[in-house]
């Protein structure tokens, strides 16, 4: 319970600092439609940008099972050595997480 409201607050102060602080190198946008779940609880690259109409792609490298749930969407199960590919078919930006794991498994595609 203290260890889930310190994590709570930490996350907290994360998102009080803004975008460009802290872990910067993460939030740059990387041009691809390829994103891996890499050892440990990780989307990499975090932060993608595609043009309207791409297919991204999610490839589960990592040992434990892991889902995309872009915000509005339904939620992608994806096991250890599958993937999953969703169409972005409109300009905006996309959150999306791990619903399994909220708290280190974020990330966002910039569609174009
Ligand atoms: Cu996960």
């Amino acid at each position: 319970m203290s260890r889930s409201f310190v994590l709570g607050v930490l996350a907290a102060a994360t998102v009080a600092l803004g975008a460009g602080c802290g872990s910067s190198a993460d939030a740059a946008p990387v041009a691809t439609t390829q994103v891996t779940m890499a050892k440990s609880y990780r989307f990499d690259p975090k932060t993608i940008e595609v043009k309207a109409g791409s297919t991204v792609t999610w490839t589960n490298d990592d040992n434990f099972t892991h889902t995309v749930h872009v915000d509005g969407r339904e939620d992608h199960k994806v096991e250890p050595g599958e993937r999953v590919s969703i169409a972005f078919d409109t300009p905006g930006t996309y959150r999306y997480v791990c619903t399994l794991h909220r708290r280190d498994m974020k990330g966002e595609v910039i569609v174009r």
